[in-house]
């Protein structure tokens, strides 16, 4: 799918897009490959890998199975670059050609990364429940101004955007990311019903994640993971953008130390700033 007419329709509709084939095999085989050279902890010790700025260490929960994405954060924690320090090919995803004309639609010419992390699990492993960030099932559901999906005059303005890229074959029976379609609009919290057991529910879809395809969904959606029931192990690259004038972690990703990024990379790993006036358009001329 690279219609762009098609997937603004569809990422507005549904909250999320999924595009297959956005990296070939070799790409998904060398990503692994410098995965694998990290020799990281089974994903039993520990589900998420490279994470930055806020290291997986870093997370405090006030009891266990508490998900990370429910725990505080120590703020004295150090940052790093996580994953972008593993080698070229992970800085290259920062913005990759199938991504950054659906990110612009939603985002306008001036985003930056938040934060960034990946995904392990192995057969028969749960994590976290259903969440949004935003909108009525938000934990703070007040809504602030400039977060919401708002939308207005023929466009979206502001939020998040996850880009989720497989290296292993996920969705559909294998579980992995899974989602209410359109509930990024929705003007109620998500039932105790459907949270229960949600890999179970009829309302949540977990979409097929062949390797080398990526998901781009709003943070607004109520999203989560389903149980893991491959024999091979889940693997995906999280990258966390939004308006260049947002932030959610109050700690920034530092650019890596040991790879050259090109202009346009370094960009996205800036201070946030009011878009064009503080932080320059990521689809202009860059000069090096
Ligand atoms: O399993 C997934 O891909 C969803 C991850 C997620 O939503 C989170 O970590 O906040
Ligand atoms: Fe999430």
């Amino acid at each position: 799918m690279d219609d762009l007419e098609l997937q603004q329709y569809l990422f507005d509709l549904q909250g999320y897009l999924v595009i297959e084939n956005a990296l070939s095999a070799e790409e998904v085989a060398t990503l692994n490959r410098l995965i694998d050279e990290q020799n990281l902890p089974p994903p039993s010790e520990s589900t998420r890998f490279g994470s930055a700025p806020t290291l997986a260490s870093s997370l405090v929960k006030p009891e266990k199975g508490v998900p990370d994405s429910e725990a505080r954060v120590d703020q004295s924690a150090p940052v790093g670059s996580g994953f972008l320090d593993w080698g070229k090919p992970f800085c290259d995803l920062l913005d990759h050609p199938v991504i950054m004309p659906v990110l612009r639609m939603r985002l306008g010419d001036a985003f930056r990364l938040d934060r960034l992390y990946g995904m392990n699990m192995s057969k028969g492993m749960a994590y976290g429940g259903l969440h949004a960030d935003y909108g009525a099932t938000a934990p703070q559901s007040e809504l602030q101004p400039g977060q919401y999906y708002a939308f207005r005059a023929n466009q979206i303005y502001e939020g998040f955007v996850v880009v989720a890229w497989a290296l292993s074959d996920g969705g559909g029976e294998h579980g992995g990311f899974c989602c209410i379609p359109g509930s990024h609009k929705s003007n109620y919290k998500v039932p105790q019903q459907i949270r229960d057991d949600h890999d179970l529910s009829p309302a949540v879809v977990i979409p097929k994640m062949p390797a080398g395809s990526v998901a781009l969904f709003t943070e607004s959606l109520t999203h989560g993971t389903a149980t893991w029931h491959a024999e091979h192990e889940r693997r995906a690259l999280l990258y966390k953008y939004c308006v260049s004038h947002l932030a959610w972690t109050s700690k920034r990703v530092e650019a890596p130390t040991n790879v050259e990024m090109t202009a346009r990379q370094e960009i996205l790993l800036r201070e946030p700033g009011d878009p064009l006036r503080h932080f320059q358009s990521l689809f202009e001329e860059i000069p090096a």
